[in-house]
C-alpha cells in the first residue's frame, strides 16, 4: 500500500509541509474545489495542483472526488451534457498523470452525521450519527448545516431537488448508475484511470432518499455492470463498518483487485443505525484494523490507503473529521500494523 493523506488544497489550514512530516507519508489525495459540479476541470488547473504537491516532495495519488452531477443521478435528459463533461475531465486528469478517481453516487447528501462536535470522555470531540436525531431533521425546511451538504443550495433549490428524487427508487438509481458507468468506464479504460466508487455513508437510506452502495451484494452488482478492472471501489471501513453485517476483511478478499483506494477509519456501533467515530485503534471501535490490513496484505494491495476522519484532539480546531493530529496518529498506527504484518510474513515493505 501507499500511505496517503487528504489535503483540501491551498485553503486547507494543514499544509503540505506538515503532511510530509508524518512518517511514511507519500501521497496526497485532493481535488479542485472551485469548479462547479458538472463542469470540465481544465488541464492547467490539474497540472498546477500536481506541481504544487510535487514541489513539496509528495505525489498526487488520488483525486477525491470528481463529483457526479445530480442530473446524472436523477437520470434527466440533461445528464448527457454532464456525462460528456465528466469524460473530458477524466481525459484531462489522465493527461496530467492521475491514475485513480474517487466518486460517489449518493443522492443530494454526501456523508452525513447528526453531531460534529460530540464530546468524548477524554475531552476530544468526534463525529457521531444518531438515528433518532436524524429522523427528527427535515432538510427541506432549511437552516440545517451538516458536513457533506452542499452549502451552495438555496433553501428552495434543495426542496425542489428532494422532490425530484421522489420518483427515483433504488432500482431507478441503479439504472442511472449503470448508464453512467456504461458511458464512463470505456473512457476510463482508454485513458487508464481507475474509477473507485465510495460507499454510501451511512450505508442506508437517509431522509427517504435511496442509497445503494451499502454492502457486499451491492458491490457485486456494481462490478457486474462493467467487467472492466477500471470499474472499481474505494473501500471505506468507516462507511461499511457502520453495519455489523458487513464482514470487512471478507469483503476486501472478495473484491480484491477491484479495490483501487482504501479509506481506513474506525467507528463504534452504538445501536443498529447509530455510531460514533473513534480513533483508528481497533480496541476503540468496532473495526479490527489488524484484520482489515491482513486482508489487504493477502490481496497484495499496492494502491493508496489513507487514514480517514480523525477526532479533534489536543485543542485543535478546524474542518470536522479532517484535523491534523488524530489523522496523523491514525496514519502512523496503520503504517505500523502494515510494517509488522509484512515483517511477520517476510514481505518487503512497499511504502
Ligand atoms: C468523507 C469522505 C467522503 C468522500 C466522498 C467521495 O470524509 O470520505 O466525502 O470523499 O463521498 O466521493
Amino acid at each position: 500500500m501507499k500511505l496517503a493523506f487528504r489535503w483540501y488544497g491551498e485553503e486547507d489550514s494543514i499544509t503540505l509541509e506538515y503532511i510530509r512530516q508524518i512518517p511514511g507519508m507519500k501521497g496526497i489525495v485532493s481535488a479542485i474545489y472551485d469548479i462547479p459540479v458538472g463542469e470540465v476541470w481544465p488541464k492547467e488547473k490539474i497540472v498546477d495542483l500536481k506541481n504544487v504537491i510535487e514541489k513539496k516532495g509528495l505525489s498526487l495519488a488520488v483525486i477525491e472526488s470528481v463529483p457526479v452531477h445530480e442530473d446524472i443521478k436523477l437520470g434527466l435528459p440533461s445528464r448527457d451534457k454532464y456525462i460528456s463533461n465528466y469524460k473530458e475531465t477524466l481525459r484531462n486528469l489522465a493527461s496530467a498523470g492521475v491514475e485513480v478517481v474517487c466518486y460517489n453516487f449518493m443522492p443530494v447528501f454526501d456523508w452525513t452525521r447528526s453531531d460534529l462536535y460530540h464530546l468524548l470522555e477524554d475531552g476530544s470531540t468526534t463525529l457521531i450519527y444518531e438515528e433518532d436525531t436524524i429522523e427528527k431533521m427535515n432538510p427541506s425546511s432549511g437552516g440545517l448545516a451538516l458536513p457533506g451538504w452542499d452549502a451552495s443550495y438555496k433553501d428552495g433549490e434543495l426542496k425542489g431537488l428532494l422532490e425530484s428524487y421522489q420518483a427515483v427508487t433504488e432500482e431507478r438509481l441503479w439504472e442511472n448508475l449503470a448508464h453512467f458507468l456504461n458511458e464512463i468506464i470505456p473512457v476510463a479504460e482508454e485513458v487508464s484511470i481507475k474509477m473507485a466508487i465510495h460507499p454510501d455513508d451511512p450505508p442506508w437510506s437517509i431522509f427517504g432518499l435511496p442509497r445503494i452502495i451499502t454492502d457486499a451484494e451491492s458491490l457485486q452488482r456494481l462490478i457486474d455492470i462493467q467487467q472492466s478492472p477500471f470499474n472499481g471501489i474505494t473501500f471505506c471501513t468507516g462507511s461499511f463498518g457502520a453495519r455489523a453485517d458487513n464482514d470487512l476483511p471478507a469483503m476486501i478478499r472478495t473484491f480484491g483487485s477491484r479495490i483501487h483506494f482504501a479509506h481506513c477509519r474506525n467507528v463504534k456501533r452504538t445501536k443498529l443505525k447509530s455510531f460514533e467515530e473513534t480513533s483508528h485503534l481497533s480496541s476503540d471501535g468496532s473495526v479490527d484494523m489488524v484484520e482489515v490490513l491482513k486482508a489487504y496484505q493477502d490481496i497484495g494491495f499496492t494502491g493508496p490507503l489513507r487514514p480517514d476522519h480523525g477526532r479533534m484532539i489536543w485543542g485543535e480546531t478546524g474542518r470536522p473529521g479532517y484535523g491534523l493530529y488524530d489523522r496523523a496518529l491514525g496514519a502512523v498506527y496503520l503504517n505500523g500494523i502494515w510494517e509488522a504484518l509484512n515483517k511477520v510474513k517476510g514481505v518487503e515493505q512497499s511504502t
